[in-house]
């Protein structure tokens, strides 16, 4: 069993739908339980600015299927709530997007995943949402914990605590 922590992202159509319908899919498959998650924020779009607003959530999973397994699962998910990658552009606009951020402490480096995720100590919008869960988690590649990933932030987007309803 591996402990991994998800990203998860909406910014087109209802968010919060989308991300709590991803959040019980997880958990419905088999070899995912989700153990905690996150709560939701509302966060500045990185990367592409003009675009909606999205809603950013973790979770931490416990899981028997390898992370390439895992990143198929998220795949689906994210295809079956409306996802098409043919239309969309780089960090451009999605109903859904599933990260994998963390599997256990592997490091991955192949054609289809980077794991940890390749850019995750640079947005608030990953950092914020794990500091709840796990500040002290230790970044296998960069040596660091989620605290110090998030205080060495150089350019902060906005992140604001989206209500308190869960979406579990
Ligand atoms: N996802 C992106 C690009 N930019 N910005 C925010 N705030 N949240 C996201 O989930 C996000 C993004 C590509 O996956
Ligand atoms: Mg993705
Ligand atoms: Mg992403």
């Amino acid at each position: 069993m591996t402990i991994a922590y998800l990203s998860l992202g909406s910014n087109s159509g209802d968010r919060f739908k989308l991300i709590q319908q991803a959040v019980n899919f997880l958990d419905l498959c088999e070899n995912i339980s989700l153990v905690r998650s996150s709560s939701l924020y509302e966060t500045e779009p990185w990367g592409l600015k003009e675009q909606n607003w999205f809603l950013n959530a973790a979770v931490e999973i416990k899981t028997g299927l390898s992370a390439q397994d895992l990143l198929v699962k998220c795949q689906n998910i994210e295809k079956t709530l409306g996802r098409n990658r043919d239309q969309e552009i780089r960090w451009g606009e999605r109903p859904l997007d599933i990260d994998i951020i963390f599997f256990g402490d592997e490091i991955i480096n192949s054609d289809i995943l980077t794991i940890p995720h390749k850019y995750m100590h640079k947005r608030a919008f990953v950092l914020v949402p794990l500091l709840e869960l796990v500040p002290d988690f230790v970044h296998p590649v960069y040596k660091k914990t989620i605290s110090k990933l998030y205080d060495d932030l150089e350019n902060v987007e906005e992140v604001f605590l989206y209500g308190t309803r869960s979406y579990e």
